[in-house]
């Protein structure tokens, strides 16, 4: 399996959903603390785009927002499911995961 490595930052609500996940998965991972200040050219090269954390990096992909980082595991490692396996129950926790994002929005 090609190594997990997670950029974060301590108080960063964003990174510890997906430290939580691949905890829940019981995925191996390295985890790499950023210094938002002072990023490293890790975080620069590897999120562009927005320049933030969480980043996962597979080997040599890199995937960057949290709920799409979320979807990446479940995806790639299916075993113990996040998402009940029935379509109205997967739909209904959509909904307070979309709540849920809706509220940290607010915060950071
Ligand atoms: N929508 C992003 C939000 C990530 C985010 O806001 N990360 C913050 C830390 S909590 C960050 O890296 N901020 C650095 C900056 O804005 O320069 C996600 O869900 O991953
Ligand atoms: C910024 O990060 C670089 C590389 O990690 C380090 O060499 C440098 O000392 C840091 N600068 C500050 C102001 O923290």
């Amino acid at each position: 399996m090609a190594g997990v490595k997670l950029l974060g930052f301590w108080a960063s609500s964003f990174a510890y959903r997906v430290i939580w996940t691949l905890k829940l998965k019981g995925i191996n991972y390295e985890y790499i603390e950023e210094d938002l200040r002072n990023k490293s050219q890790l975080l620069l090269h590897h999120n562009p785009v927005h320049k933030k954390v969480p980043v996962l990096l597979h080997g040599d992909k890199a995937v960057a927002e949290s709920l799409v980082i979320l979807e990446y595991i479940e995806e790639t490692w299916p075993e113990n499911p996040l998402l009940p396996t029935d379509a109205y129950e997967r739909a209904m926790a959509r909904f307070w995961i979309n709540f849920g994002e809706s509220k940290v929005g607010l915060t950071h």
